[in-house]
């Protein structure tokens, strides 16, 4: 499967348990395409993950996200099985996305989610997002790979193209967000 390849490449940089590593080995079927995108950040690991790990807050750095809010809530608490709706920026093939939490590991980072509805073109959409300690640096590396359908009438080249572009500003944004976090 795919994703593994930026796991072992942030291996190299930080030690990545390999029950963590794991989690982005995904089995992409036919008709899927999976990748991964890794970014460096400047800023504690603490910092980066308690950006991540707010389910219910994803437009903190999510800039084509303008709206989130929790669906069947158990009061706003937020555990595995929660459900998002978030409702996009105009000028993308999207208007809202309906996405559960998967896992929520605060001890390891890991957070993962997978889209279950929503007005768009990325059907069974899911990513998991891990975020490890630079031992050297004391800054972080996080991980982000994800499976997602190809849409009808893209290539999976396309496909990844297009996810990974967004993948990656959201988490430029948020080496941003938990830089100024951290000051
Ligand atoms: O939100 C994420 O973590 C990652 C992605 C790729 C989200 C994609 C998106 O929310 C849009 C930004 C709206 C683009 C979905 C589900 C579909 C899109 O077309």
């Amino acid at each position: 499967g795919c994703g593994w390849k930026a796991a072992a490449h942030a291996a190299s940089c930080v030690a990545v348990p390999a029950e963590v590593a794991r989690h982005h080995e995904h089995a992409a079927g036919p008709g899927q395409c999976c990748s991964a995108v890794v970014q460096a950040i400047e800023a504690p690991v603490d910092a980066v993950w308690a950006v991540v790990r707010r389910f219910d807050r994803p437009q903190a750095y999510k800039n084509f996200i303008r709206s989130c809010r929790l669906v069947d809530g158990d009061g706003g608490e937020v555990a595995v099985g929660s459900v998002r709706e978030v409702r996009v920026v105009s000028g993308l093939p999207a208007t809202s996305s309906r996405e559960r939490l998967e896992i929520l590991d605060d001890e390891r980072r890991v957070l993962s989610f997978r889209v279950v509805g929503g007005e768009h073109r990325l059907s069974n959409y899911r990513s998991v997002t891990t975020v490890h300690e630079t031992a050297a640096t004391g800054g972080a590396v996080v991980v982000e790979s994800y499976v997602v359908d190809v849409p009808p009438g893209n290539t999976a080249d396309e496909t990844r193209t297009f996810v990974d572009t967004i993948v990656r500003c959201n988490l430029q944004s948020l080496a941003r967000t938990a830089q100024q976090l951290a000051l």
